[in-house]
């Protein structure tokens, strides 16, 4: 048959319509969309019958760690590519942008995507694309700025906090003065590191160390101040700047008034900060260990609803995983690798920060209800792809164009309500912090480039790894390229 695939009767969905269509699949590309009951006939390879159910392009999930050495000294990271990527896939996502760390003693930022290259290849179940992460931005980092768009990574990472990996202003400014000449989009952990350091020693000293003091440590002061400031840094340079994680409102305001005076701020949230609260930090002895992240889950139903109006009206551009996998029952380390011989009742210093969640990312927010189809597209497929530089290869269904990633859904009523448990999870982790909650929802079939790779009613995961490409990235949709470059002198 001329098509491989063809997906019937569905109501295909995209960050700007929504409609019932037919669709067909050729060589690894959309290649047509009919008026719904035209494909019918039509002979193909396989037929796909989504009447009554959501046909969207597949989950881009812009923020995932797999592989990386010990973060920040703490913990294991326990999802490689394979784990990781299988984890996506079942829950609805095509294409990862996952980090490339560069070691602080690591000079040449080549080095360190060559390292995670290397990782990664051969060993993933759907598309990835890298992120460089930056701990030390030497001459030599920021020289390398132009052969890492070369090599298709168009955006780096940088932190506010962490000893490892704190950059000081005036290395913020470097990062993103060289970020702007050569089209790069820098990604920000705003947390005041020096505060919430010295946060960390009131609450030692009054032997305060429970998992739940985690999020004293970090109030959202710490988020909403470094916000601020990483807004103020990239007004200075006229550079664009992406926040990920935010956790706050306060930070979520911030970043709205400088939207609204026309900077180029982004800003990406995540479902821990929708769905988990402080209070699940104190679950009974460690088990609130499993729900410490960074930002920290916050207060509850106020905050959470501050979070979905950002979603709402714009000031979030993308909805991310960070899936930040550690085992939480480590048998040389203890309890997510906190409780140690020298810490036997645990130190949430000591937690690693990160959950796992790339798989339940989609089926979570689709089922709380909260965003029109659309919106839930652009957030969680259309805007990471332009943000990043993806689009429209992903992130769309532009026939000729777009590859042929798709995620479908279950017609509403052909599926009950359930709990999300991790022992239907495919990532290498041993809990999800959001064990027990109730989802509407789940990804029915996940194809890549034309391939069933995710069928959840006939062998689950039917993809091969290996099957995952990379996928070189231009600079982001969102930022045109600015003709006059940045001088000290024009102040
Ligand atoms: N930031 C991340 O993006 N992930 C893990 C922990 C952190 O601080
Ligand atoms: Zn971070
Ligand atoms: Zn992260
Ligand atoms: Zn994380």
């Amino acid at each position: 048959p001329y098509y491989d695939c063809i997906v019937l009767n569905g109501t295909v969905v995209t960050a700007a319509d929504i409609a019932c269509y037919d669709l067909a699949i050729k060589d690894g590309k959309i290649m047509l969309l009919a008026p719904k009951g035209h494909l019918e006939n039509t002979p193909a390879t396989r037929v796909i019958d989504a009447e009554g159910a959501y046909v969207m392009p597949g989950g881009i999930d812009a923020h995932v760690h797999l592989a990386e050495p010990p973060l920040f000294g703490k913990g294991r990271t326990a999802d490689d590519y394979t784990t990781g990527t299988r984890s996506a896939v079942a829950g609805g996502t095509t294409t990862i942008v996952s980090f490339a760390p560069q070691d602080k003693s690591q000079a040449s930022l080549l080095d360190a995507l060559d390292e995670t290259s290397g990782k990664a290849a051969d060993q993933a179940y759907c598309d990835y694309s890298f992120h460089l992460l930056i701990s030390n931005p030497t001459a030599q980092a920021l020289d390398e700025f132009t052969l890492l768009r070369e090599r298709g990574v168009s955006s780096v990472k940088i932190y506010m906090t962490y000893e490892a990996l704190q950059l000081r202003d005036n290395q913020i400014l470097d990062v993103l003065l060289k970020a702007r000449a050569t089209g790069i989009t820098t990604m920000i952990h705003a947390e005041n590191g020096d505060v919430l350091d010295w946060m960390t020693k009131q609450l030692e000293d009054r032997h305060l160390l429970a998992p739940k003091y985690h999020a004293t440590s970090r109030p959202q002061i710490l988020e909403s101040e470094a916000t601020n400031r990483a807004i103020a840094l990239g007004e200075l340079i006229d550079a664009p700047i992406l926040i990920v994680h935010v956790s706050s409102p306060a930070a979520a305001e911030v970043i709205r008034r400088a939207q609204t005076k026309g900077l180029p701020v982004y800003a990406e949230t995540c479902p821990q900060y929708l769905f988990l609260t402080r209070e699940d930090l104190d679950k009974p002895g460690f088990e609130g260990a499993k729900c410490v992240c960074s930002p920290p889950p916050r207060e509850g139903s106020v905050d959470h609803e501050g979070i979905w109006t950002g979603l709402q009206n714009g000031t979030f551009t993308i909805l991310s995983s960070d899936h930040c996998p550690f085992i939480y029952d480590n048998a040389e380390m203890g309890k997510k690798a906190a409780i140690t011989p020298e810490h036997p009742n645990g130190h949430f210093k000591y937690i690693p920060n990160g959950c796992p969640g790339v798989e339940t990312r989609l089926a979570l927010t689709m089922s709380a209800n909260r965003l029109t189809p659309q919106k839930f597209v652009e957030l969680t497929s259309s805007n990471p792809a332009k943000l990043y530089g993806l689009y429209p290869q992903k992130g769309a269904l532009i026939p000729g164009i777009s590859d042929a990633d798709l995620v479908i859904w279950y017609p509403p009523t052909a599926i009950d309500p359930f709990p999300i448990s991790n022992s239907n999870l495919h990532h290498n982790v041993d809990y999800t912090p959001f064990e027990g909650k109730t989802v509407s929802q789940w990804p029915r079939y996940t194809l890549i480039r034309g391939q069933v790779v995710w069928d959840r009613d006939h062998g689950g995961i039917v993809g091969q790894k290996g099957y995952g490409q990379f996928i070189k990235r231009d600079r982001s949709c969102f930022t045109a390229p600015n003709p006059v470059p940045w001088s000290v002198e024009n102040f």
